[in-house]
């Protein structure tokens, strides 16, 4: 890492000690700045990097709800707001107990690149909760929900912060929050949060978005080596909002996805997962993945383990952070492994992606092949304020040329500085400098 660059970085890991997955999602980023800080030394001299890596404004607040069996319980609630250069802070809220302030900080700090690669005017913020949705009733979920919000209202708004689902916040969540904002603020303010009903201010292929963004992005990666998704052998993790429309996508283009994950198990389906049925199992049922193995043939379900053990030509990881480590990757890469696409936010550990360069392996990561999601949430944003609502085909059409476009610019940056290829060079300069300059133009706050 350049030197300058070292030195700024290691003052944000030690005001920030504890927070590994941001130190790690910074250090990354840092890794490809140097050849930009040359270019530009009014990014030095503007503190740049310095405000870039302090939020705007971090909130940490107490969710209080009552069980089912009518006991009290306690959550920890968090929105960080970490950048509004490019527009209102824009990111999703994650439901998951592994949630803390430094696994959302890294998530935001991600956002804020992510979002300016989707060329569309918005910021980038983060949050969720520690709060475990598995097993929980549909009454216990609208409890937490309410709850949540009867913080969240008074900080988010249309041109203030717009919130949005991540990991265990779908439509249904979406929903019960959108209620509660309403209800607490006396208007129907469409362009508060994303990922709607379509009845009621959605947007249409929002839910499909990131996983065929995902795959839109990976196409494009291999077409620049003459290939293509037709005939390739892919494995997805995960098996939730991203993974599905993945898999859903990669098999129209002809791919065969041979398997994907939950976090107690994979199944193996050789003849290519049938979307339909786990559509049925995983978004109606809100069952296991294990439940699919009894309703279909020649189906394996394996208990434990990793996804990442199969061979594969393309692998879309679509569950979690650091997922996919460095053993992972050196097996993958000598099973003839062509092309990584993450669907997921750093799904791949930085000794997985250090594998994946140096084998030349085509590596698009989360903040680039994943934003077809946020963009579309955009897009969202954008019927909404005119009232209006698009039809799924022109909704995708605009999703296909972000996509395309993102993938284009990342390239044509990485050829700029020297890396052709190199899509986490594009990804990580191609963000910043949008949001650096904006930064520059808009003084020292
Ligand atoms: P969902 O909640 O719909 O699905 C998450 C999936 O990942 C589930 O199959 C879940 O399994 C699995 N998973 C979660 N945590 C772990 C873990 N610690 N170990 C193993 N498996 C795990 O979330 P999404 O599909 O929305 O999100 C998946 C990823 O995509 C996340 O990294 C998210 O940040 C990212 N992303 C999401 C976007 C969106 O629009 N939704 C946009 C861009 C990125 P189980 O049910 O067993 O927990
Ligand atoms: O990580 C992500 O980009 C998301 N979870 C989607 C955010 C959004 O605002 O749609």
């Amino acid at each position: 890492m350049d030197a300058r660059l070292e030195a700024i970085r290691d003052t944000v890991l030690a005001r920030n000690p504890g927070e590994g997955e941001f130190h790690q999602a910074v250090t990354e980023v840092f890794e490809s700045l140097g050849p930009v800080h040359d270019r530009h030394p009014e990014f030095l001299e503007g503190a740049i990097l310095e405000r870039l890596c302090e939020p705007e404004r971090q909130i940490i607040f107490r969710v209080p709800w009552v069980d089912d069996a009518g006991r009290f319980q306690i959550n920890r609630g968090f929105r960080v707001e970490f950048n509004s250069a490019l527009g209102p802070f824009k990111g999703g809220l994650r439901f998951h107990p592994s949630v803390n302030l430094g696994i959302v900080k890294f998530l935001g700090f991600e956002q804020i690149f992510k979002n300016a690669l989707t060329g569309m005017p918005i910021g980038g913020g983060k949050g969720g909760s520690d709060f475990d949705p598995r097993g929980r009733s549909d009454a216990e979920i609208m409890r937490f929900c309410q709850s949540f919000m009867t913080e969240l209202y008074r900080h988010i708004g249309e041109y203030t912060d717009v919130p949005a689902g991540d990991i265990g916040v779908g439509g249904r969540e979406i929903g019960y929050l959108f209620g509660q904002y309403k209800r607490i603020t006396n208007r129907y303010e469409s362009g508060v949060l994303t990922g709607k009903g379509i009845s009621w201010g959605g947007s249409l292929v929002r839910p499909e978005a990131t996983g065929y963004g995902t795959v839109i992005f990976a196409e494009e990666m291999l077409k620049t080596r003459g290939l293509s998704f037709d005939g390739q052998r892919v494995v997805v993790s995960g098996s939730g909002n991203v993974a599905i429309n993945a898999i859903a996508k990669a098999q129209t283009l002809g791919a065969t996805v041979v398997a994907c994950s939950d976090s107690s198990g994979y199944i193996v389906d050789e003849a290519g997962i049938d979307v339909a049925l786990l559509r049925q199992i995983k978004e109606v049922e809100r069952g296991r993945l294990k439940d699919y193995e009894a309703r279909r043939s020649a189906v394996t379900y394996v208990d434990g383990g990793s996804v990442w053990d199969l061979d594969a030509t393309v692998a879309l990881p679509c569950a979690t952070q650091n997922e996919l480590d460095g053993a992972a990757a050196a097996r993958l890469v000598r099973h003839g492994l062509l092309a990584v696409g993450e669907g997921a936010n750093m799904p791949s550990t930085r000794d997985a992606v250090a594998v994946f360069q140096e084998a030349g392996i085509l590596f698009g990561p989360g903040k680039a092949a994943n934003a077809g999601g946020v963009a579309t949430s955009a897009l969202e944003m954008q019927q909404n304020a005119s009232r209006d609502s698009w039809s799924f085909a022109h909704t995708e059409e605009r999703l296909t040329e972000i996509m395309v476009g993102i993938h284009d610019r990342c390239a044509a940056t990485a050829d700029e500085y020297g890396d052709p290829g190199n899509y986490v060079l594009g990804a990580n300069i191609g963000g910043f400098v949008k949001v650096a300059d904006a930064m520059l133009a808009q003084g020292l706050i």
